[in-house]
């Protein structure tokens, strides 16, 4: 199997070219046992350079849990031979992470710009704004909400019919720059609504009577980034006072918490929650777009991968919100939603026992502005390909999703007063 993968992505290495090469980079999976063993990946962290990719740092790690992380091709087999004499039970996730890297762009769609199968780069999407918005005046309309660090404008297309009084779900995705199936499920469900309205009595409804905010890329600059320079890259890319490491993570910069949890004040973090909550001009740019259409918001949507998770309120804290009971019954069925397309299976629940407790995230902000009906997804896979989740897969994830979003929709429109 992997001799193939690698066959095919030889052919489109070339057509990626990125500064950083992760020839020999693996990705290992354990479940650390006991305190013991989370105490060696602790080692492991303060020796080495290890890229945790779920949970987000050492810092979270806790028995029991699934750890999966990123080494270098140096260290890799040192590691290996550690985790084997000290016990660890482990996986090889991704062996050669290269050739992973290469298989992402596995589509048989070969459009040279725009295609829902594929991912596309900064410019694509953000010229696909435009003409989504030109095509389609009477249901979608583009507006700018602020500037990223690097001067990008931060667009957002705002859908629906027009009529008196709509109040509306919010939906952004992009806020990791590596979670590159994220942005492709926002324009995926554009596609779908401009495609299925008038068509499908439930969007018809849903557009009848709401309006969908929808933020392709919070994160423009990070995802950038991950095409020019380093394809594992999550965070901003603003310049940090004092350090040379860039980028704060945007989801532990909101005002929820704040850095109090799962969450890093070092700058060279990938979980660094900024230097005070909206630091980030993206998170600014969103918080006050949200706070100024308090009163018409009544869902907040945010899109992140990997793990296969709905997550809602709280993940600063272990105290269950006020709607704990609605909100696990809307995931609950959102879920049975999702797998009823492709069995995928999803978990869901507060965020804090769920994952992981971690301070500063948009749904808790979201929450506690009033917008009780808060949910984080966590798209496919489980770690098979992680966060270069292949392009074949980019239509039934994001066929699935749609099948989520709309039942969560459909249940906000039929409880809105
Ligand atoms: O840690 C996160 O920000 C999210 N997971 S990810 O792997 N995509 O980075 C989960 C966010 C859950 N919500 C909060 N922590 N508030
Ligand atoms: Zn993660
Ligand atoms: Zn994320």
């Amino acid at each position: 199997m992997w001799a193939l993968l690698v066959l095919i992505g030889a052919a489109s290495v070339s057509a990626h070219l990125q500064d950083l090469s992760f020839d020999g980079q693996k990705v290992f999976r354990v479940i650390p046992q006991n305190d013991e063993q989370v105490e060696i990946l602790n080692s492991l962290a303060s020796i080495m350079q290890v890229d945790f990719w779920q949970p987000d740092s050492v810092t979270l790690v806790r028995p029991k849990m699934q750890v999966d992380f990123r080494l270098g091709a140096e260290n890799s087999f040192e590691v290996e031979e550690l985790l084997k004499e000290s016990g660890v039970e482990y996986q090889v996730l991704i062996d050669n992470l290269q050739a992973a890297l290469d298989t992402q762009f596995d589509s048989q769609a070969r459009a040279a710009g725009h295609s829902y199968e594929k991912y596309n780069n900064w410019d694509t999407i953000a010229a696909w704004t435009a003409n989504i918005a030109a095509q389609n005046p009477d249901l979608v309309s583009r507006s700018v909400i602020g500037e990223t660090y690097e001067g990008r404008p931060m667009y957002l297309l705002k859908m629906g019919k027009s009529g008196p009084n709509k109040k509306a779900i919010f939906m952004d995705c992009g806020f990791h720059a590596r979670e590159w199936i994220s942005p492709a499920f926002c324009q995926w469900f554009v596609k779908e609504v401009i495609e299925t309205y008038g068509k499908d009595t439930v969007m018809t409804t849903l557009l009848d009577k709401l309006d969908f905010y929808v933020l392709p890329v919070v994160n423009i600059d990070g995802y950038v980034y991950t095409w020019t320079n380093d394809r594992m890259w999550r965070k901003t890319r603003s310049k940090n006072a004092n350090s040379n490491c860039y980028g704060t993570d945007p989801n532990r910069n909101f005002n929820a918490g704040w850095c109090t949890t799962g969450a890093s004040k070092n700058p060279c973090s990938a979980t660094y929650c900024g230097s005070a909550p909206e630091s980030e001009k993206e998170t600014k740019a969103l918080a006050d777009f949200i706070r100024e259409h308090l009163s018409t918001i009544k869902a907040y949507l945010t899109i992140h991968s990997y793990s296969q998770l709905l997550l809602f309120p709280y993940s600063y804290t272990y105290t269950l919100p006020s709607d704990y009971q609605e909100l696990n019954s809307i995931a609950s069925a959102a879920s049975k939603e999702l797998a009823s397309l492709y069995k995928t299976k999803y978990t869901y629940g507060p965020g804090a026992e769920t994952i992981y407790p971690a301070a500063g995230g948009s749904d808790d902000w979201a929450y506690d502005q009033g917008i009780k009906y808060s949910f984080t997804f966590e798209l496919r896979d489980t770690g098979r390909y992680g966060f270069l989740l292949p392009e074949s897969q980019i239509k039934p994830t994001c066929e699935e999703t749609v099948l989520a979003v709309k039942y969560i929709a459909n249940y906000v429109l039929e409880h809105l007063y």
